[in-house]
């Protein structure tokens, strides 16, 4: 058969007991065994797999992945750093080393000192040997956007995937320059790709961020899948195989591998622990969480199982093309750095895809405590706008959790401007996204997600009364929690509402007024349980001022007294 007269021995298809009856997710036949080949030179045929894999689409077999690598025999074997062992700076060299630490944040001396292709353990689980992808894979083009990337790195990071990808499944690999400053990254960079056909380079004329560089590697794209690479990684063998199987299966899977861990300062090699979740926890902060054990136990689920992932680390996943494109890609009114994985995150999950960490692909990559890239406008700001732009499209009714958690600032327009999202709520309209609240439910029920800090009645501690508003008036009754009247709620953003009014002050009284998240004055101070804090304070003002029950069934607004019982209220439940 065609794949037994390959050279490459891996490419022979696995042994199956009874080919006959399997049937992949696509309902089509996987049968290699018993199928009439056509009678093919082992040149042609390479060549069929090496560019379209026209036969082997047809074929539908299976193989085992591919334990390709070229770095198996590493030419150096007492290298610095070979097999991802620790390497050490010399005595002279620690000043060097450290100098240099800046230009990429990370020991770029020692980076220097290793081989450009060195192997790394296997770290796979042991499971993954048994796994089989089909034979007919979509190709890929790998995308690398890097702004002054240190040489080293971005080289081992090409020629990682060059020795440890099969060639027919790697279409290119696109490097996008997001207008890199340092000068070996021009012609010297162009002459060193040279060498290698597969490479592209393309060079943006502005400095755009990572998002749009992404974008403009990915319209270069000829490949049937993306995958996109951070520039300091290292692909570990048979990364790929398993990562487009799944878009194969799925077009709508979006794949990770496991990120692993090159330490920053001796460059080893880590593995990290399995059954990791790519999960945020307010405001909308990545993080890993491992899956519960008993979930674990009762699943049987295997260390070498796909992970789905409420949200993906952002740097290193594989798409397929068109849907990338379907998802209306990234929003491009995002800038620079960060916010852009929680946004392909939400927008994959709500509009009918998935995201998986595929533990059998495995590659590294330098953690950095800094960016050694300069942010054309301020840190902290880019990444807080991207946020808000995420939040407005994607949260619903859950952006208050959001701002609520130190980013009021940004609800203030005149402060921040978060940019035209007119495009990108049409998108959300047009693919008929699901809500939010959907995607809490079923994607991460385990995240806390109250949509109120408290709510309920509010007790008056010294009139042992609670708080009405009613035919317009505000007085304190007997607490009934199923009259209407007297529910409240505590927001986020430390407003105290019933329904869509919103307790405010004037003079020193109170009204109710339409809420706006906007309005600074319409917050209150509260939290439960704590001396003076089970007040409720006015903000805005310079001195404190609490509301206060009246004698009289009154609500007046006073001086803040800490033991004045009168100016205590307590609502029925609080969540956070
Ligand atoms: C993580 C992601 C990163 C991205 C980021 C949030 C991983 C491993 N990394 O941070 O891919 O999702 O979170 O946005 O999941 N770059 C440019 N232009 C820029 C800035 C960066 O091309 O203006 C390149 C940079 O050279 C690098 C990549 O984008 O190759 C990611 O940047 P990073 O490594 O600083 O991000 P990282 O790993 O801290
Ligand atoms: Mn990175």
């Amino acid at each position: 058969g065609l794949q037994k007269n390959l050279s490459n021995d891996l490419l022979k298809p696995a042994e199956t007991d009874n080919p006959k009856n399997i049937i992949d997710n696509r309902g089509n036949h996987i049968n290699t065994l018993n199928k009439t080949k056509p009678d093919i030179t082992q040149k042609a045929a390479e060549e069929v797999l090496r560019s379209t894999s026209v036969w082997a689409r047809r074929s539908g077999g299976l193989h085992k992945v591919m334990a390709l690598d070229v770095t198996d025999m590493p030419r150096d074997l007492q290298a610095m750093g070979q097999f991802g062992q620790p390497a050490r700076v010399p005595r002279d060299k620690e000043l060097e080393s450290r100098r240099r630490w800046s230009e990429g944040y990370f020991n770029v001396f020692l980076s220097e000192q290793i081989p450009i292709d060195r192997a790394i353990p296997d770290t796979r689980p042991q499971t993954c040997s048994e796994n089989l992808v089909h034979d007919d894979l979509p190709n890929t083009s790998v995308i690398f956007c890097f702004v002054d990337e240190v040489w080293s790195t971005l080289l081992r990071s090409v020629h990682s995937v060059l020795n440890r990808s099969p060639p027919h499944l790697l279409k290119e690999i696109i490097l996008v320059d997001d207008c890199s400053t340092k000068d070996y990254l021009k012609e010297q960079l162009d002459v060193y790709m040279s060498q290698f056909p597969k490479v592209r380079i393309i060079r943006l004329k502005e400095r755009q961020g990572l998002i749009r560089a992404r974008m403009a590697g990915a319209s270069a794209a000829t490949g049937e899948v993306l995958t996109f690479l951070d520039s300091h990684i290292e692909c570990n063998v048979g990364w790929l195989e398993p990562l487009l199987e799944r878009v194969y299966l799925d077009r709508k899977k979006v794949v990770c591998p496991v990120i692993e861990v090159i330490s920053d300062k001796d460059m080893s090699y880590m593995l990290v622990d399995n059954f990791q979740r790519g999960i945020f926890r307010w405001p909308l902060v990545f993080g890993w969480s491992a899956l519960p054990e008993e979930y674990i136990r009762k699943n049987q689920v295997k260390d070498s199982d796909p992970i789905r992932c409420p949200v993906m680390a952002g740097g290193l996943f594989s798409i397929d093309k068109s849907y990338f494109y379907e998802l209306g890609a990234y929003d491009p009114g995002l800038d620079v750095w960060g916010g852009e994985n929680m946004e392909i995150s939400f927008k994959i999950w709500m509009c009918g895809g998935e995201i998986e960490i595929i533990p059998c692909s495995r590659v590294g990559h330098i953690f950095r405590g800094d960016n050694p890239y300069k942010f054309p406008k301020d840190r902290v700001k880019t990444v807080e706008r991207n946020l808000a732009r995420v939040v407005e499209v994607w949260l619903d009714e859950y952006k208050e959790i959001f701002y609520g958690h130190g980013y009021h600032h940004l609800l203030d327009k005149s402060v921040t401007d978060i940019g035209n999202l007119t495009e990108q709520i049409q998108l959300r309209e047009k693919l008929k996204c699901k809500s939010f609240k959907w995607y809490l439910e079923n994607v991460y029920p385990d995240l806390d997600a109250p949509l109120v800090k408290a709510e309920g009645v509010i007790f008056n501690a010294g009139a042992r009364k609670c708080l009405v508003f009613q035919n317009g008036i505000f007085f304190l009754d007997k607490c009934d929690v199923t009259n209407k009247s007297q529910q409240f709620s505590y927001t986020w953003l430390r407003m105290l509402r019933q329904n869509t009014s919103c307790l405010t002050p004037q003079e020193m009284q109170i009204i109710m007024e339409p809420c706006d998240n906007t309005k600074p004055h319409l917050r209150w101070m509260h939290k439960s349980g704590k001396v003076l804090t089970d007040h409720v304070m006015i903000e805005s003002h310079s001195q404190p001022i609490c509301l206060e029950a009246g004698v009289k069934a009154g609500i007046y607004l006073k001086n803040c007294d800490a033991i004045n019982s009168f100016q205590k209220w307590q609502f029925t439940h609080y969540y956070a």
